[in-house]
């Protein structure tokens, strides 16, 4: 079984390509493929939390994925190119940095013994995670990011082929379930499809817009698994119609399907492909991998005057912000919390 992230460059970046992710039983087998990078260069390598391709900087795919919430780091020299650190506590997603020839490209192999792509109660299960290519390398030591800098690709794990996920492995607590969602787009037609299933008994319900389509056209909404052999043969609408809608006078189509998937975890490293309506021969308009939605932005504190101001490291703020405020939202909010509870106080002080 094996797993592909597709790596598209973010605004402003050349870099593109893909990472293979091939099942070896015990451990994962990894295989960098880049281009567009400048020659002879170092850059941080990661899977993050979120597979949310939908912020064009990368900011969407939250910080490293962390399950044992261990430090930062850099995994053996195995896992991590040869990389001179090596670390004994690192996060799951921690995959060192890779290194450009002097055509500015990667070709990497290598083994992360941490990470599953066939069971979904593991912890180091990755399908709808995240990848991102950072602009410098990692330096295995500053916390959380290794001061790896800004994103300069990004790109979802997703199945490959035929899903062999064991079923019996996915988790049932729909509730408990982060929400899903694939953002497709190939540079005139861009959608996006978010996944919620807030009860069990509740349908999977998919919240899906399209832009840039033909006008007054039908399509079928599919969902299948990343298959590249299939390209110039039929592609396959024989299973997974979601449903079929009818674009508007701009090519334009918002609206809402319910599907019978068991939980949003059930389909996380799949795709979801807009196909023309006939499902006929190369159908397959778009496609994108199925992620681990980004949750909201936290309400503004209403006790920002008053909260006690949280230091962040200022390079690693600087270079990746997005990772140093996730990692310290939950302070934020203790803080806030705290603020709150000393105006109440004082409130009650004074009545
Ligand atoms: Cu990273």
């Amino acid at each position: 079984m094996s797993a592909i992230a597709l790596i598209v460059p973010t605004v402003n970046s050349t870099i593109s390509g893909q990472l293979l992710l091939q099942n070896g039983g015990n451990f994962v087998g990894l295989t960098a493929t880049l281009t567009g990078l400048a020659p002879n260069t170092t850059h941080g390598f990661h899977i993050h939390v979120y597979g949310d391709a939908s912020d064009p900087k990368g900011l969407n795919m939250g910080g490293h994925f962390n399950p044992t919430n261990a430090s930062h780091g850099c995994p053996a020299a195995s896992d991590n190119n040869g990389a001179v650190v090596v670390s004994t506590a690192y996060h799951f997603g921690d995959l060192g940095s890779v290194t450009s020839d002097a055509t500015g490209a990667v070709s990497k192999s290598w083994v992360a013994s941490h990470l599953s792509l066939v069971n979904a109660k593991e912890l180091g299960f990755v399908l709808g995670r995240g990848v991102i290519v950072h602009a410098v390398a990692d330096d295995c030591t500053t916390q959380p990011t290794g001061n790896s800098g800004a994103r300069l690709a990004q790109g979802v794990i997703a199945v490959q082929g035929a899903n062999t996920v064991d079923a019996a492995t996915i988790p049932d607590a729909a509730s408990t379930d982060p929400q899903a969602i694939a953002v497709l787009n190939n540079g005139k037609l861009s959608s996006t499809v978010v996944a919620t299933k807030k009860n069990p008994s509740d349908a999977l319900s998919l919240a899906f817009n399209v832009t840039g389509a033909s006008v007054a056209t039908a399509y079928k909404l599919v969902q299948t698994t990343y298959n590249p052999g299939k390209d110039g043969s039929a592609d396959d609408c024989s299973t997974g119609v979601v449903g079929t809608f009818v674009t508007d006078a701009q090519g334009s189509f918002s609206g809402t399907f319910q599907t019978k998937a068991a939980s949003v975890k059930s389909i996380l490293g799949l795709t979801y492909a807009i196909a023309t309506d006939n499902c006929k021969g190369d159908a397959y308009v778009v496609y994108g991998a199925i992620g681990v939605k980004s949750p909201p932005s936290p309400p503004p504190s209403t006790a920002s005057t008053t909260s006690t101001p949280v230091a962040v490291p200022t390079s690693a703020a600087s270079a990746d912000p997005l990772t140093a405020t996730k990692n310290l939202n939950s302070a934020s909010i203790k803080n806030a919390a705290s603020s709150l509870f000393g105006l109440f106080v004082s409130i009650f002080a004074l009545m």
